[in-house]
């Protein structure tokens, strides 16, 4: 690994820990800024960034355990980088991003509970098949793991795009623009995974199982930030002029 790409990947690391750090405090601390109904959904947002917290902290070791710096000269230690926290992560996180959605909008129980099961189960099962292709050093296995977490990803898009675009008509008018960008920047920074996914497919930043591709890092690291820390100060946002308006 270059210098260049050990400082990178070294780097937004570190800044993801302190974002996911401020994150957590942060969420906990706006609990008592919203009305009832809502705290659930920011608990949500804290834990969430306190899980990111924690695995950032997890990889930024294993990192430093993986690579040293000697001379200004990047050499491998001979252990590999574990990605196993990065895909744990996901599986706890991500079915909890789409569950503080569906709480934010407030629907009927029954549509709250097989909202919230369908979709964190095909997230969970997207993260599950994606596992086994990111670890493989094989191009061909990478593409048969990437089209076969793709199905549920779809499936994940599609619900976001129809079945909670007609829920959002339903949401207080004061929201509606809130709620419909929380969706946008869910679907969007998503989107970025399966993306950079391909990228070491590509040429781009070499494919070594076990050695850390720089571009695949950093790239995780801002999707992350996106969809875990921005994405709870919108659904704080929302919660709180839902609040607001009494509804
Ligand atoms: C906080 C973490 C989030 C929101 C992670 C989201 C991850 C994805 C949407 C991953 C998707 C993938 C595919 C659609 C195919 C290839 C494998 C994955 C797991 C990278």
């Amino acid at each position: 690994m270059e210098l260049a790409d050990y400082n990178l990947v070294f780097n937004s690391l570190s800044f993801a820990i302190a974002t996911f750090g401020a994150g957590t405090v942060f969420f906990f601390a706006q609990r008592s800024q919203v009305a009832p109904a809502y705290k659930t959904a920011l608990t949500l947002s804290g834990l969430v960034c306190l899980i990111a917290f924690y695995h950032y902290l997890r990889m930024f070791d294993s990192f430093n355990h993986a690579y040293v710096l000697s001379n200004g000269v990047v050499e491998t230690t001979g252990a590999a980088f574990n990605d196993a926290y990065r895909y744990v992560d996901w599986l706890l996180t991500v079915p909890l991003l789409l569950l503080e959605l569906v709480l934010v909008m407030r629907l009927s129980k029954e549509e709250t509970y097989s909202k919230g099961t369908k979709l964190a189960f095909a997230a969970a099962l997207m993260v599950a098949l994606g596992y086994p292709g990111e670890i493989s050093g094989d191009v061909g296995t990478r593409w048969m793991w990437w089209i076969l977490a793709m199905i549920p990803f779809l499936y994940i898009v599609k619900d976001l795009v129809s079945g909670l675009g007609a829920s959002i008509s339903k949401q207080p008018k004061a929201v509606q623009g809130l709620v419909s960008n929380a969706r946008t920047l869910t679907i969007l920074s998503w989107t970025f995974y399966p993306i950079v996914f391909i990228l070491p497919m590509l040429g781009i930043g070499g494919l070594v199982a076990g050695e850390v591709n720089a571009a695949v890092q950093v790239g995780y690291t801002i999707a992350d930030i996106v969809a875990k820390a921005m994405f709870g100060v919108m659904i704080y946002m929302i919660a709180q002029r839902k609040s607001d308006a009494g509804a």
